[in-house]
């Protein structure tokens, strides 16, 4: 072992587990290439053989005898040349790879020869001893490459004194050098050194850069300018930046406040669940070095998103939550919601405030309010961000940042950090990149690391979206202030997501009366000893001169005291803790639902005129023959007197859209649409240009932001709440597929959608359109879980919605802009009935009405309703069946009542219908989901309680699965429903079954 420095080997304590190492999986993959590559170079790539040959002609030269007190040159370390091929296999990272000497990249010693691409008999020109130097100084730069790939494993990250194994990739021997070459002079290309340097002075400073309380991981990035960024920021200062006096007593001051906030509430409340920060008090001066940099760098807002752990502490040291509102959550003292079921634990709640940096500049910082459910906020801060973004005009993306805090279990653990990392770039989801502060306090609830994550660090999955990764330890404030302003100015200059993971630990169990000796006892002896991050900063700045005990003593006397009044002012007064949602850009809104009809029609020239921009096209657009048929039908749709549903969505948007309201639509393929109906973006059939006719209807018109989404339900439905919250004036739809995909973000439909009023005050107008309908499509393609819907309804917290017809959609659309309030709206909506003319609707249903909750049944003229003896209930697709069986049946004593809208529940309009059919003696339910699914149990209840109807159930039997898997047993199954609700077909009507169209023949849903 031939190390010097603080940490070499000798310095060690006796090596604990060893953790597979960074990039293990690349070196087995480039080991096994290159055996191969030497068994037969035909048999690899012709890049990989460029590569090998490369490499080896690097090591032929080094093996140059004449190297004075080399002995045998080490075979490639496998890192080096994992290190090496990982930067190969990306194009821009080749050349970035094979940096010269004088980059601040460094590049391993076989690269930089083939690189060189120097014909051997050139170097064989050069002398001896000459020949020997160069050889000597490529191990050095080998050896500066190392540390800055792997200098990370070296560095001092646990507050808790756990040392790892030092790497082998650093040591001399590793490199082909020994103790003799630490006196030798060397060139230290980019480092901030006398060139030449001793090697020991090069050790040194790349230890200090690389080894100390920070460790950066940025090798892996494929984008060489990024990476000498990072090499440059980090080497110019060493890492260790000297902050001014100023500064250091901000550090202080934010460690003071995250100390003592902690200490009042252990003393005042005691016993009470905090999910305090103890152990972890550093993340204030991170979060607040982040602040304190934003608008010289262009901020004027931060959002933030986090969990439990040390959320009080951040909405009162950051986000300068009021202490009074505070301690009136802790004192329980305002109950104003939860008369009606609502509130939430003071550790969920969001808040909003101005923020003044210590020059006097003012941000803007928000943190979401959160549901207990780890890592799902994230999706909502980013929507938020992106919506604000648009809102501010923020075409950079730089004005307003998120800024995103993690749990060291939950960030490995949720998947849905992966789908936030894939929308970093996506064109419809990009906000510029994300900043990451993950909290590791080396534990989960009871769960140790080694049961947590099975990489390096519990950070790795950033890594594969090329995002550097800082490590610090949180008993280094400064280097914990010092990742903070890296961390914003990367997020700046690049628009990248960046990662700081803060060493840390939990002073207590998870929460205040948790015991943490059952499960963690050795680790629990460590942390009953640690010194708390204030007390440690706080005695060197004493040492340094920088403050005295007196005046840290008088900084917390004035902490406490303040703390102490807002806690007597909140026992006097309480104060409502939840700021008014209603205010800047929500003013105006509100969230009381109202039945009361809003005026959705729209003149006949202006259906007219954007029908036709509907169907039009640049003239250099080749178009697909069947599109062009669509794009004349929609032109010439109105003169026919029968708007389809595509063309009534399309009209929606279209009026909408030049009255002034922005749309945006996002899921996935939303673009053409799943069932080929929507066909929003026209392709070019040569070009593949797409061209939006929504985004070409007039110079005043709003903006119609489309976007097919990636293959996420949770990420992408949680980025679209977000966004409903951000600009609550456009509207913002998100479509599935099926419905059926839709609970892959249950989460986020009970966290948010469903609760989230109720919880956190906090309205939204987001649309969920949900493909809905039984059409013989099997288990997977036939369900939206209406029922989930609608057992989540109460207190008007959304409007569930079936429409029937194009104009019923037209209106609904419309209306969920027009209104004055806010309420999710989640609409069940068609495959077969895209296409069914029944659904389709004349024009003066567009221009004349308005969306109606019930629709009463438009073939029982008034004149016969008291013929009426029998009233079928239904809502959706299966209204079009029943009307169709009873034209068929020929009988005219039945009544098919719709209900549209199923929650609110419309009991008004229902008693006012049920109203015109006095003679009717029996109700029924008919729908064509299983008896356990679809609106029946809810419709049910509702109908006996609102309006005290007692209905009957005519549907599918109880069953485990929404429907069966053959399209034949469907259509027996959709026959008897049919049948028993309203008679048999006459014989020759065709096959009942699922909506006919006009000849006859039964509807398909055109999924491809
Ligand atoms: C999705 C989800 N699953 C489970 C839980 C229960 N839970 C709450 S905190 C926690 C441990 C979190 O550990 P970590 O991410 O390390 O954060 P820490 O509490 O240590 O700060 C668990 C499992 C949860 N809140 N959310
Ligand atoms: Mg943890």
């Amino acid at each position: 072992m031939a190390q010097t420095g603080p940490n070499s080997a000798q310095n060690q304590p006796a090596p604990s587990t060893l953790l597979p190492a960074v990039n293990g999986w690349q070196t087995d993959f480039v080991e096994s290439l290159y055996a191969q590559y030497k068994a037969d170079p035909t048999s690899v790539t012709p890049e990989w053989l460029n590569f090998f040959r490369g490499f080896e002609l690097g090591l032929a030269l080094e093996a140059t005898p004449a190297t004075a007190g080399a002995t045998t040159q080490p075979p490639p370390s496998p890192e080096v040349a994992a290190a090496a091929a990982t930067a190969q296999t990306s194009g821009a990272a080749a050349a970035a790879t094979a940096q010269p000497r004088s980059s601040p990249e460094g590049a391993p010693a076989g690269a930089t020869a083939q690189s060189s691409g120097a014909p051997a008999g050139a170097t064989a020109q050069t002398s001896g001893a000459a020949a020997g130097a160069t050889a000597h100084q490529r191990r050095v730069d080998d050896l500066i490459h190392r540390y800055r790939a792997f200098g990370h494993l070296a560095a001092q990250l646990d507050p808790l004194g756990t040392t790892r194994p030092f790497p082998e990739q650093l040591t001399l021997e590793a490199v082909g050098l020994d103790d003799g070459a630490l006196g030798q002079a060397f060139d230290p290309g980019t480092l901030p050194l006398d060139n030449p340097s001793p090697l020991g002075d090069i050790i040194a400073c790349l230890e200090s850069t690389y080894c100390g309380s920070m460790g950066v991981e940025y090798a892996h990035i494929g984008a060489a300018d990024r990476r000498a960024w990072l090499a440059k920021r980090l080497e110019a200062a060493r890492n260790s930046p000297r902050f001014s006096g100023d500064t250091k007593r901000r550090i202080l001051g934010k460690l003071l406040e995250a100390d003592s906030f902690e200490s009042f509430l252990a003393n005042r409340y005691v016993g009470k669940k905090r999910f305090g920060l103890e152990g972890g008090e550093s993340l204030i001066p991170i979060l607040d070095q982040i602040l304190e940099s934003g608008p010289a760098l262009g901020v004027q807002e931060f959002m933030l998103g986090m969990a439990h752990r040390g959320r009080l502490n951040v909405l009162a040291n950051i986000v300068g939550k009021n202490l009074q509102q505070i301690f009136t959550e802790f004192d329980e003292a305002w109950t104003e919601a939860f008369a009606t079921g609502g509130g939430d634990v003071k550790y969920h709640m969001g808040y909003s405030n101005e923020h003044t940096t210590s020059t006097g500049q003012k941000l803007r910082v928000v943190l979401a309010a959160n549901p207990s459910h780890l890592e799902f906020v994230n999706s909502v801060v980013l929507g938020r961000c992106r919506g604000k973004q648009r809102l501010v005009g923020d075409t950079e993306r730089k004005m307003v940042v998120p800024v995103i805090v993690h749990g060291d279990s939950a960030f490995p653990g949720q998947g849905i950090v992966a789908e936030c990392f894939n929308m970093m770039h996506l064109d419809g989801y990009t906000v510029g990149g994300a900043i990451h502060v993950v909290v590791n306090n080396q534990v989960g609830f009871t769960t140790n690391p080694r049961d947590t994550f099975c990489g390096s660090y519990c950070t790795d999955l950033a890594k594969a979206y090329d995002c550097p990764v800082i490590h610090v330890n949180g008993d280094d404030a400064e280097a914990c202030a010092w990742a903070a302003k890296i961390a914003i100015e990367w997020r700046q200059a690049f628009g990248h997501d960046i990662v700081v993971e803060m060493w840390c630990y939990r002073k207590n169990g998870h929460n205040e009366t948790d015991e943490p000796m059952f499960t963690q006892p050795v680790l629990y002896g460590r942390v009953k000893k640690a010194r708390p991050a204030f007390k440690t900063y706080r005695a060197q700045l004493v040492s340094e001169g920088v403050v005295s005990d007196a005046e840290v003593d008088a900084m917390l006397a004035a902490r406490t005291a303040v703390m102490d009044e807002a806690q007597s002012a909140a026992k006097k007064q309480p104060i409502d803790p939840v700021i008014d949602p209603f205010k800047n850009v929500w003013s105006g809104l509100t969230g009381q639902y109202s039945h009361e009809p809003v005026v959705t029609k729209v003149p006949l020239d202006t259906l007219e005129s954007l029908a036709r921009k509907l169907g039009e096209l640049p003239g250099h657009t080749t178009v697909h023959k069947t599109i062009a048929r669509i794009l004349e039908g929609r032109a010439g749709a109105i003169a026919t007197g029968t708007i389809d549903w595509a063309l009534g969505e399309l009209l929606a948007y279209a009026t909408l859209l030049s009255e002034g309201h922005p749309i945006r639509l996002s899921g996935q393929d939303v673009e053409r649409g799943t069932f080929s109906h929507r066909h929003a973006v026209v392709n070019c059939q040569e070009t593949n240009e797409g061209y939006c006719q929504l985004n070409n209807l007039g110079d005043a018109q709003a903006r119609f932001c489309v976007h097919n989404s990636p293959l996420t339900e949770s990420a992408v439905l949680g980025f679209e709440y977000g966004y409903s919250l951000g600009d609550p004036r456009m509207l913002v739809i998100w479509e599935a597929q099926f419905g059926d995909f839709a609970n892959g973000a249950q989460v986020i439909i009970d966290q948010f959608l469903a609760s989230g009023e109720a919880k956190w005050k906090r309205s939204t107008g987001l649309a969920m359109f949900l493909p809905h309908g039984y059409e013989g499509q099997g288990p997977e393609h036939s369900s939206a879980r209406l029922e989930r819907f609608l057992q989540l309804c109460a207190h008007d917290n959304m409007q569930v919605v079936y429409p029937t017809t194009s104009a019923q959609m037209f209106h609904l659309i419309r209306k969920q802009v027009k209104q004055g309030f806010r309420k999710p709206l989640v609409v069940m909506t068609p495959k077969s009935m895209l296409r069914l003319p029944a659904a389709a609707s004349r024009v003066e249903g567009f221009t004349d009405g308005h969306f109606r909750a019930v629709l009463p049944d438009p073939a029982i003229a008034r004149e016969v309703a008291e013929g009426v003896t029998k009233v079928l209930f239904c809502s959706g697709k299966i209204f079009h069946e029943l009307h169709a069986q009873r034209e068929k049946s020929g009988q005219d004593t039945t009544a098919i009542v719709r209900l549209e809208q199923l929650f609110p529940f419309p009991d008004a309009a229902i008693n006012k219908v049920i109203s015109t059919y006095p003679n009717a003696k029996r109700f029924v339910w008919v729908q064509e989901e299983p008896r356990n699914m679809g609106a029946y149990r809810f419709a049910q209840a509702q109908l006996k309680e609102l309006c005290s109807i007692d209905v009957g159930y005519i549907g599918r039997p109880d069953s485990a699965s929404p429907a069966v898997g053959s399209a034949k047993q469907h259509a027996i199954e959709q026959d008897k429903i049919l049948t028993e609700a309203i008679g048999a077909a006459k014989a020759g009507d065709g096959p009942a079954g699922g909506p006919s169209n006009k000849d006859g023949k039964q509807e398909k849903p055109a999924h491809k």
